[in-house]
């Protein structure tokens, strides 16, 4: 059996985990720790030194580990950490990974509570379960979310975009505040929209760059400067996320601006263009390349206009056809003006209250939406089918009825033009039947139906399932289409095109859900989506009332995907909408 440098160092570090948690003596556990290193650090093969019998000369390696390493090498096994991987779980050993975990932590958390994984972790601590330990407390425990949360991203090493937008807006507007700062924005796959981020590229305009460098590097949550210079920082921040700020002087932003937003995709094709026409391009200026003549573009639109393109909305900057329509639309015209922007929705078409799983009640949501300046709302509690999330059957949708002609008639007394209807986000079971009649379905505003269980299905049984469902009279909208999770789960195997062919055919939405977790459908399959026909809801899904606000990342998603408001069904006032739906 040969085992690499690395393979015996990465068991030597779990030896030393392992004991760790055992409690073990400091100095026995630092003993495995420096054998691993010194073996991961050598420049021959282990193999070659054991073979040669001079393990001992090895620094760090003294006569007890070279004997286990000498097990190891002999038979493939050791004997030693078996049984310490029988007495330490796996899960347990996982839990190390979580910044605010510690071998003693772990140790208490699973001596104290049986956890013995990342995910009884996170569910403890989303219980609250953690706080009441010793020495810990509910800081210490939303510590320990976060880390689970970090670690996630990190395992994909890209962030979603709900947790990074706010974030990024919050450090722009301290920079733009910085005294000397003309303009600051981010840039990047940030400005473009995009689902998942794996840096924050921040721009700032300014002729002196040292107090805005000072104030970024002086942010609270650095854990590590990775970059200091007179125009350009970067830093990793405690959540693992990377920031990258330039400053640049105010005459160039036009062309730093579009450099920075990216995509690289959409800017080789941008330079090419230049370049056909004499000229180079890069972050600070347009060069004829016949005279070295540079011109400066202080804002990105007189850039575009100059290449003879019109301006192309950051969201559609993807090299997927904006250039080719950019050109033919010419210097002066903005593609897709009518491109959906928040303003556009007049309501909300998916969401709990406490009558399921949602925090709040139906009156609560709809004062926030009323703040939001929305004219109406659908209540989409789970049905029956769905026992977790404490599902409504017909007696309950019925009483919920009531509940909701209540708060319509007090909102009317109080003369807020605003509507609650009524809908529900039916459950589609497993052979594509629906969890509730027909006859109640009809008593319902809108009908939404949603896959959340065996999303796992062959591509052929859970296509056909989802196009049993939408054969249903009363279904008016798809929710979650995908049931994909960013960054946890791919969603199902659908034959897409038949389930939008349906769709087109039902006149059925399909929902491009704006929880920053989920954002289904998504970008790209919403656009494909829109050219077959299909016509679309944005609704957050929220189950508290701030989850009202995320309709922002469906929205970034629907202008990735070229949506027009025209196609959104909730952006069409609520008479069209409910004409749409009786559509029968
Ligand atoms: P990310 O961070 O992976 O989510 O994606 P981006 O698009 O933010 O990429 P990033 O942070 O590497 O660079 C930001 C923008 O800067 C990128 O969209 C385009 C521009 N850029 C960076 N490196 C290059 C390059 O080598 N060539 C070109 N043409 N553009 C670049
Ligand atoms: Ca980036
Ligand atoms: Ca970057
Ligand atoms: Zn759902």
């Amino acid at each position: 059996m040969t085992l690499s440098n690395q393979q015996l160092a990465t068991i030597f570090n779990d030896i030393a985990d392992r004991l760790e948690i055992q409690g073990e003596l400091v100095f026995k556990v630092r003993a495995y720790r420096t054998a691993a290193e010194n073996i991961a650090a050598l420049g021959q093969p282990i193999a070659d030194i054991w073979a040669a019998g001079q393990l001992e000369q090895v620094a760090g390696i003294g006569k007890e580990i070279a004997k286990k390493i000498d097990e190891l090498m002999r038979t493939g096994r050791l004997a030693f950490y078996e049984r310490l991987k029988r007495e330490v779980p796996d899960g347990v050993v996982a839990m190390l990974r979580v910044p605010g975990v510690g071998p003693k932590r772990a140790k208490l958390f699973w001596e104290s509570l049986g956890i013995d994984s990342l995910e009884a972790l996170e569910a403890a601590a989303r219980a609250g379960k953690l706080r009441a330990l010793p020495r810990m407390g509910e800081k210490a425990e939303q510590t320990i979310l976060a880390g689970i949360e970090a670690l996630k991203q990190r395992a994909s090493g890209r962030f979603r975009l709900g947790d990074v937008l706010p974030f990024a807006e919050a450090l722009v507007t301290t920079l733009r505040a910085v005294p000397g700062v003309q303009r600051a924005a981010y840039a990047g796959s940030l400005r473009r929209g995009k689902e998942t981020i794996g840096d924050v590229d921040i721009l700032v305009a300014t002729r002196d760059p040292a107090p805005v460098m000072q104030a970024f590097l002086q942010q609270p949550g650095i854990a590590q400067v990775l970059a200091s210079g007179e125009t350009k920082s970067s830093a990793r921040f405690e959540n693992g996320l990377q920031v990258d700020v330039r400053a640049v002087v105010p005459d160039v932003w036009g062309t730093a601006l579009q450099y920075f937003t990216g995509s690289q995709q959409h800017n080789i094709r941008i330079r090419e263009l230049a370049q056909r026409a004499g000229y180079s391009l890069n972050e600070y200026a347009l060069t004829r390349q016949a005279d070295g003549k540079e011109e400066r573009f202080a804002d990105e639109a007189a850039l575009y206009a100059r290449l003879g393109l019109a301006y192309i909305p950051p969201e559609l900057r993807e090299d997927r056809g904006e250039i080719e329509h950019a050109q033919a639309l010419g210097a002066g015209h903005v593609l897709m003006p009518e491109l959906i922007t928040v303003n556009d929705l007049r309501g909300d078409l998916q969401m709990h209250t406490n009558w399921s799983d949602g925090a709040a009640d139906i009156m609560t949501m709809a004062r926030t939406a009323i703040a939001l300046g929305y004219e109406y709302i659908l209540i989409t509690d789970h049905t029956v089918g769905l026992a977790v999330a404490h599902g409504l059957d017909a007696a309950r949708l019925r009483e919920q009825r009531k509940a909701i002609d209540a708060v319509n008639e007090q909102l009317a007394a109080e003369g807020i033009a605003f509507r609650v209807l009524h809908g529900a986000e039916v459950e589609v079971r497993s052979d594509g039947t629906l969890d509730l009649p027909d006859d109640v379905l009809a008593t319902l505003d809108l009908v939404q139906i949603s896959v959340h269980t065996a999303l796992n299905q062959p591509r052929e049984v859970i296509t056909a399932r989802l196009l049993r469902a939408m054969q249903h009279p009363h279904v008016h909208i798809v929710g979650h289409p995908a049931g994909r999770l960013i960054n946890e789960r791919d969603g199902a195997d659908y034959d897409w095109e038949a389930v939008f062919r349906t769709a087109r055919e039902r006149n059925i939405a399909l929902e491009i859900n704006a929880d920053p977790a989920r954002l289904d459908l998504s970008d790209t399959l919403a656009r494909r989506a829109a050219e077959l026909g299909c016509v679309f809801s944005i609704s957050t899904d929220a189950h508290t009332p701030a989850g009202l606000h995320n309709r922002i990342y469906g929205v970034l998603t629907a202008r990735r995907a070229w949506l027009t408001p025209a196609r959104v069904i909730n952006t069409w006032p609520l008479e069209r909408l409910l004409a749409w739906a009786r559509r029968g």
